[in-house]
């Protein structure tokens, strides 16, 4: 077992906390009588967030980009390496970020159980890895121009398969437990492709990946309404990835990307009919205005993401043993240091569950019974309004975070250090 070391240097962490303590502990008592009142055990629920986990994807750690451009910033990791190690720094402050998701080719991975050494010395673990046919590598030998796992052509169709059971081999020398399976598929005509039998095509590829599975292994498949495909793609939303998740089996399951459905989708009445179903695979957090903008989670919409996590602890309420969603952060920090940006998102993801845990269920179901739609709405509501910092805060401080992650993380200069070891990164285009 690799020793652990993590990479900032714990006197950092304790002399930001010590400017805080105090204020934490004064605030949490408070929050802690005022839901006593509401028959609320407030460490019951610190418990609960201390348990919470979300994985942070390897390319989060990187300045994202548009079609349109990137704009590096100074030390930003420019390998998988850098990228573990800005994670390690993410988990460290905030404590709940301890499985990393790898992402294949954009990881370059030589010697995987190394890396898994080298990650479980940083504090971290890692989480579903995820393929890449929706470009092209340079000395690959066919394009996915015209799609991938469906391609017509039947040798892309058998290069993508065999890259995804690639990932999965790769994925078991790190420890992983799942593939995602995101396919930039579709047409950009009508008639380019037939509809049907692009599905059909998909379909039998995505059996082949699966039959290659490891028996305690998931397939999630992520579907996305448009983009890169414009007219239309082969997985476009839930209903089209429930029916495929079903006829491959039951290790596959439902990704959920919030931005990738259609706008003023009802996204948590999604969630309650996939884990329904028993195909609520997993979820990619992230937020928009217009589509897949792909912004900080709770940056927009965090009433949204609170109603999504009402449907999750009301899914593991009904059915805790079949409820295991592997929750990520997939988002682009285009103009923000990625690692900020992964701390306030892992709060706000935090945050919206904390807030569903406050859900009065019992009540809830009560005024439910009876029809009382303002005693239901206003219980989601309370709820929803409750400040659940000092919870945060406090349940960081136990595991040995950082009160306030991002000041503490400014005070640490770990950019500015890591600007005059890291090589620049690369200007252009795209999340990587
Ligand atoms: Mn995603």
């Amino acid at each position: 077992m690799a020793e652990l070391k993590l990479p900032l240097a714990q006197e950092v962490v304790e002399t930001h906390n010590r400017v805080h303590r105090d204020a934490v502990a004064e605030d949490y008592q408070a929050l802690g009588r005022k839901l006593a009142r509401r028959a609320t055990d407030i460490d019951a629920i610190g418990r609960k967030v201390a348990d919470f986990s979300v994985a942070i994807p390897s390319w989060g750690a990187g300045v994202g980009g548009t079609r349109f451009s990137r704009f590096p910033i100074p030390g930003e990791p420019t390998n998988v390496h850098e990228k573990i190690a800005d994670c390690a720094v993410v988990q460290q402050l905030c404590r709940i970020t301890p499985l990393v998701s790898t992402h294949f080719p954009w990881d370059r991975i030589d010697d995987p159980a190394a890396l898994r050494e080298e990650a479980a010395g940083l504090g971290l673990g890692f989480d579903a890895v995820n393929s890449n046919t929706f470009e092209d590598q340079s000395g690959q030998p066919f394009s996915y121009r015209y799609g991938s796992l469906s391609a017509t052509d039947s040798a892309v169709r058998e290069q993508a398969i065999a890259h995804n059971i690639d990932c999965i081999r790769i994925g078991e020398k790190l420890g992983s437990k799942a593939l995602t399976v995101w396919v930039g598929d579709g047409t950009n005509f009508p008639g380019q492709q037939s509809q049907r039998a692009s599905l059909d095509r998909y379909i039998e590829s995505a059996k082949t990946i699966y039959a290659a599975l490891p028996a305690d292994w998931r397939m999630l498949i992520e579907h996305k309404l448009y983009e890169p495909a414009f007219y239309s793609t082969v997985i476009s939303d839930w209903g089209t990835n429930i029916m495929v998740a079903k006829e491959l089996g039951i290790q596959a399951q439902c990704l959920v990307d919030l931005g990738h459905h259609a706008p003023n989708v009802n996204i948590e009445q999604i969630v309650a009919r996939l884990a329904r179903f028993g195909k609520l695979g997993g979820f990619h957090f992230n937020d928009s205005k217009y589509g897949d903008d792909d912004l900080d989670a709770g940056a927009i919409n965090p009433h949204q993401l609170f109603l999504v996590f009402n449907e999750l602890v009301e899914a593991e309420a009904a059915d805790p043993k079949a409820f295991r969603p592997a929750y990520m952060i997939d988002e682009s920090h285009n103009i923000t240091d990625p690692i900020e940006s992964l701390l306030a998102s892992a709060e706000a993801i935090v945050a919206a569950f904390a807030r569903a845990l406050l859900v009065d269920r019992s009540a809830l179901a009560e005024a439910q019974a009876k029809d009382d739609v303002m005693a239901a709405f206003r219980i989601l509501r309370q709820a929803y309004d409750t400040d659940v910092s000092s919870i945060l805060a406090m349940a960081r401080l136990t595991a040995g975070g950082a009160a306030d992650p991002i000041s503490a993380y400014r005070q640490s200069g770990w950019r500015s250090l890591k600007a005059k070891e890291r090589k620049p990164s690369k200007l252009g285009s795209g999340i990587v």
